[in-house]
């Protein structure tokens, strides 16, 4: 159900001050020299939140350069220097949670109490884990017999661009800032144009903190700001989280210079259900998992969505009328009140390209067992489409093979094992998948045989500090979270052999 605005609910959020300005270079707010901005709106409300600076080449120029200048120093720190940096960076946040939660909740349409606060307090425990876990950047030793010796160690990279999208940015910047500080590199750090305000706050809170040049924020568009920082021949690694079509351009820009990238694309998840996980006494919580994995929460505007569900034929009908109660209410409606499940779609053109998704699917013949087509957008008051969940489609059906990106579910019955594994694995994504069954054969079949990153079994949480976290196939490159996952992606290992 759509709550209709409460008159006594508090819209207020403390905007970042000094970032206003944008940039972050040296420990100092800059504007771009060129003096472009750019407006941030709330999706709730369609209203223009704050106005920006808009960096281009020339302001990437000088963030890189500030970030080149630090490194020789910022890599010769023991890493445990480093890492309480990182330390008390997560207290900071954790000490401003609540302000940093209503900003984002504001920019990026996601619902306080479900998502915008859970992700600040999420990003704080990231910082803290990176703080600590950092100090076993280690190498190793060869013995090679009498007269020799070689060791390794773990060097970092030089300067890493971070771009980042808009659906979780809190988290996603801690994840890029442990991680490329941790390991002894400096950064610059690209915010999405459609939510960086939340970032900037966390950006003000580090000021001072790392050493001139070792953090440092650029805010724009991803051409004017996104491409120069992924071509730019001094940075020496590029971590990239955002679209599969964007990933395939940045990746390119690295190429061209062999320098390094992480990619964190898109995914088009399954669900699979079997019977057994729908008896009385689990019905309740596989519903309440399968609503966790479409990650309606989030206005199903996350790359672990998992938007195709496939229930057993023997347990559809007892799944479905559980799911389609629960799922109608959930409450939709101003992401700041703390009332609702469910905030706004990011901005417009995403909430028109969720609402074709709907269309083409109603038009030509899917059964909607819940939500409707929302209204258009020149109609629309905040960008809040119901969730829908069809029923009638195949694997076949552009909603069933393309990232929607909104909160949009296609439900498809199952009977044989082997096939509902070929149609999990039908797709050129392979992020998350999601696995309801108490049958342990069952639960590893599936787990050995579908190509995703990261599976969970009777569980749709989020991505837990520690654990290594990214895509199979077309969904990226590389793992983030974890401590190894760091090692790999931002160091290289260095061997000395030594003729004793
Ligand atoms: O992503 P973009 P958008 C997917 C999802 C969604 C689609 C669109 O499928 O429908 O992306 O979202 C910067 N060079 N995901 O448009 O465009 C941009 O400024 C360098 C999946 O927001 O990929 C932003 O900071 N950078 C996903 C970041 O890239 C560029 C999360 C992401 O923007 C650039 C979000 C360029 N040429 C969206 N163009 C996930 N896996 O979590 C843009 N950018």
């Amino acid at each position: 159900t759509v709550n209709s605005r409460t008159d006594n609910l508090n819209t207020e959020v403390v905007l970042p001050k000094a970032g206003i300005t944008g940039l972050l270079i040296n420990n100092e707010w800059r504007t771009p020299a060129k003096g472009q901005t750019l407006d941030v709106e709330n999706p709730s409300h369609r209203e223009r939140l704050a106005t920006i600076g808009a960096s281009d080449a020339d302001d990437v120029n000088a963030a890189v350069a500030a970030a080149a200048a630090a490194f020789p120093k910022w890599r010769r720190l023991a890493s445990r220097a480093r890492g309480a940096l990182l330390t008390e960076l997560g207290n900071r946040v954790t000490a401003n949670a609540e302000e940093i939660a209503r900003v984002l909740a504001a920019e990026s349409g996601n619902a306080l109490r479900t998502q915008s606060r859970p992700e600040v307090l999420g990003a704080a425990e990231v910082l803290r884990y990176y703080g600590g876990v950092i100090a076993e950047q280690k190498g190793e030793t060869l013995p090679l017999g009498p007269g020799l010796f070689s060791y390794s160690t773990r060097e970092p990279l030089g300067v890493v661009g971070a771009i980042i999208p808009w659906n979780s940015p809190v988290v996603l910047a801690a994840v890029k800032i442990g991680m490329a500080l941790g390991t002894g590199n400096t950064l610059v750090l690209k915010p999405a144009e459609d939510a960086p305000l939340a970032v900037i706050k966390i950006a003000e809170l580090a000021t001072g903190l790392f050493p001139n040049g070792v953090f440092n924020v650029v805010t724009g568009t991803g051409v004017d700001a996104g491409a120069p920082l992924a071509a730019h021949p001094n940075v020496a690694k590029v971590s990239f989280t955002g679209s599969l079509e964007v990933g395939k351009l940045v990746g390119h820009a690295v190429a061209d210079r062999i320098g390094h990238a992480t990619l964190e694309l898109g995914g088009k998840s399954p669900c699979i259900v079997y019977p057994d996980s729908a008896t009385p006494e689990y019905v309740d919580a596989t519903v309440t998992g399968i609503i966790n994995a479409m990650r309606f929460a989030r206005q199903g505007q996350s790359c672990t969505a998992g938007s195709r569900l496939y229930v057993h034929k023997d347990v559809w009908d007892v799944v479905m009328t559980k799911l389609v109660a629960k799922v109608k209410e959930l409450k939709i409606g101003d992401a700041l009140d703390e009332s609702n499940d469910i905030g706004a779609i990011i901005n417009a053109e995403r909430y028109s390209e969720v609402r074709a998704f709907i269309k083409e699917a109603i038009d030509a013949g899917a059964k909607v067992l819940t939500g409707s087509l929302p209204s258009t957008i020149d109609e629309a008051k905040g960008f809040f489409p119901e969730p829908v969940i069809f029923a009638g489609v195949d694997n076949s059906w552009r909603v069933s093979r393309e990232e929607v990106f909104g909160p949009v579910l296609v439900a498809i019955p199952w009977s044989d094992e082997d096939e509902v594994i070929r149609w999990a694995n039908d797709t050129v994504y392979g992020l998350a998948a999601y696995v309801f069954t108490n049958d342990i054969t069952k639960a590893l079949k599936a787990t050995e045989q579908i190509d995703a990153g990261w599976l969970q079994v009777n569980r749709a949480g989020g991505q837990i500090p520690g654990m290594s976290y990214g895509g199979a196939k077309q969904s990226g490159i590389g793992a983030e979270y974890s401590i190894e996952g760091a090692l790999e992606a931002y160091t290289s290992r260095k061997s000395v052999t030594i003729n004793v």
